[in-house]
């Protein structure tokens, strides 16, 4: 059993993993308005990626006796500056979103549940690996500067990165 701000905080989660989806996806978009194709396959598997979050935290807690809520659609930044701005904003997200599950974790301790605790190691794990990606992507952005040429093969490579679970 859930207790009640377990379960409030999990669908908390659900909706930060949601609006991530949203938030990837409009960055794909945008980036596929722009001509950079790889980058905005790179960006709708993230965005895919963050939907998974969401339904995994979903079906936990409704296998757990509680009721995993459908968040409303909010309609995040649409337009950026550059591909530099992207995943500078990719990386602080990110790094918001490990804050998050690290309270959730807490959360968890302080509530004594431990079967919750446990299924969210996989999401600590999780946040590790994506904020390394970020940080490993914007190192490249760092050395590509305002190289066209650079980023024309960045925009190639991230087509085939893979985005990790
Ligand atoms: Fe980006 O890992 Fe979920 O939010």
């Amino acid at each position: 059993e859930l207790s009640q701000t377990i379960e409030s905080a999990l669908n908390k989660q659900v909706e930060m993993e949601a609006a991530s989806s949203q938030y990837y996806l409009a960055m794909a978009s945008w980036a596929e308005v722009q001509g950079y194709n790889g980058i905005a396959q790179f960006l709708y598997r993230h965005s895919d990626e963050e939907r998974v979050h969401m339904l995994k935290l979903l079906k936990f807690i409704n296998e757990r006796g509680g009721h995993g809520l459908v968040p409303a659609l909010q309609q995040p930044t649409v337009k950026f500056k550059n591909i530099h701005a992207i995943f500078e904003h990719v990386y602080s997200h990110e790094l918001l979103v490990s804050k998050e599950i690290n309270n959730l974790v807490d959360i968890c301790l302080s509530e004594k549940d431990y079967s919750t605790h446990n299924f969210m190691q996989w999401y600590v794990t999780e946040q590790i690996e994506e904020e390394r990606m970020a940080r490993n992507i914007l190192d490249k952005l760092k050395l590509i500067g305002e190289d066209k040429g650079g980023l024309y093969i960045f925009d190639r490579d991230l087509s085939t990165l893979d985005t990790g679970d």
